[in-house]
């Protein structure tokens, strides 16, 4: 490396829920640190990926989607997003650039969405990087477009046509990213991306085959605890975890016929845990009924959320 001086500093990630933001941090990183489905409101709390460029160390805060909330758990994780913000060094606002375009109640829910977040950073007083996201399947005429209108908002600097799924425009967003970070020593030592503990990692990769297998059916506050993990001494781990509904109805539907949805699960689950932690993982799936998970207070304090919001 040059002798250029260190930088290491935050950025967060914010965007109407969908948008593409952990798929992004996973994209900037090169690695999985986030988990990524197709329903809206997959992340629950901020997640750190690590990610160097040059002599910057590039800490990516990704966020859970800000959207209207009225549970206590949306409203947490709404909290959560806006405070990672005000605390970084920069954000990017990530827009689903064809869902700009969209008609459909998604579509029509994720712009007024956008709007808000527009709204919200103009009260923070926060300039932003706007990156339209999803751009690979956008006509340009109509990219122009929806980045002339959002930037004449006034809340942003900068705009990125992006495409964090191919990876297009990726390079460009990280090295300017990395321009943007304080001369600092590196929090994180050199090999590391991320910073979750490895119970909560485990349970968010067995919470992402759940809503990949069940995106529809899945009910609301679905959630996965790790209740053990041990590492025995032959190399490998034994995980215990267990899924929380919220009505005894739901259970069958974890369930599936014959047991073979939960099956399904945790073959899943248990393939991406032994890659990431290079040995092999023995992962035992139970579902529990707990009406009151999203009004239990232990529950945020596990995901760092806080639960007087
Ligand atoms: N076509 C396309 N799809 C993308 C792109 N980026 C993300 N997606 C898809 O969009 C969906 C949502 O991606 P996520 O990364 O989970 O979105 P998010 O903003 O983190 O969502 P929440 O955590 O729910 O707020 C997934 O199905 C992704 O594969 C992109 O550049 N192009
Ligand atoms: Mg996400």
């Amino acid at each position: 490396m040059s002798d250029e001086p260190r930088r290491a500093g935050f950025v967060a990630i914010i965007g109407a829920p969908n948008a593409g933001k952990s798929t992004l941090t996973n994209r900037l990183v090169g690695a999985k640190v986030s988990i990524v489905t197709q329903k809206v409101q997959t992340t629950r709390f901020p997640i750190r990926g690590v990610a160097i460029e040059g002599a910057a160390q590039i800490v990516l805060v990704d966020t859970p989607g800000i959207f209207q909330p009225r549970r206590r758990l949306d409203r947490a994780m709404v909290r959560a997003a806006w405070g990672r913000a005000e605390e970084a060094d920069a954000v990017v606002h990530l827009v689903d650039a064809a869902a700009e375009l969209g008609q459909s109640p998604a579509d029509r829910r994720a712009q007024a969405d956008v709007e808000a977040i527009i709204e919200g950073l103009k009260r923070a007083g926060r300039a932003a990087i706007l990156a339209l996201n999803k751009v690979e399947g956008v006509k340009r005429e109509a990219l122009l477009e929806i980045s002339k209108r959002l930037f004449d908002t006034g809340v942003y600097g900068e705009v990125f046509m992006i495409s964090a799924k191919t990876g297009s425009g990726v390079a460009d967003l990280k090295r300017r990213l990395a321009s943007l970070m304080p001369e600092a020593p590196w929090f994180y030592p050199e090999d590391q991306t991320a910073d979750l503990p490895a119970r909560l990692m485990a349970a968010e990769i067995t919470r992402e085959k759940l809503y990949l297998r069940l995106h529809e059916e899945l009910p609301y506050a679905a959630a996965v605890e790790t209740t053990k993990f041990e590492e025995k001494t032959d190399g490998s781990a034994r995980i215990e975890q267990t899924i929380f509904v919220q009505r005894e109805s739901q259970r069958p539907i974890v369930l599936g016929k014959h047991g073979q949805t939960l099956k399904w699960i945790g073959q899943h689950a248990r393939q991406e845990l032994g890659e990431l932690l290079g040995h092999p993982v023995h992962l035992f799936l139970h579902v529990e009924v707990d009406e009151a998970w999203p009004e239990r207070r232990e529950r945020y304090a596990d995901l760092g959320l806080d639960f007087d919001v």
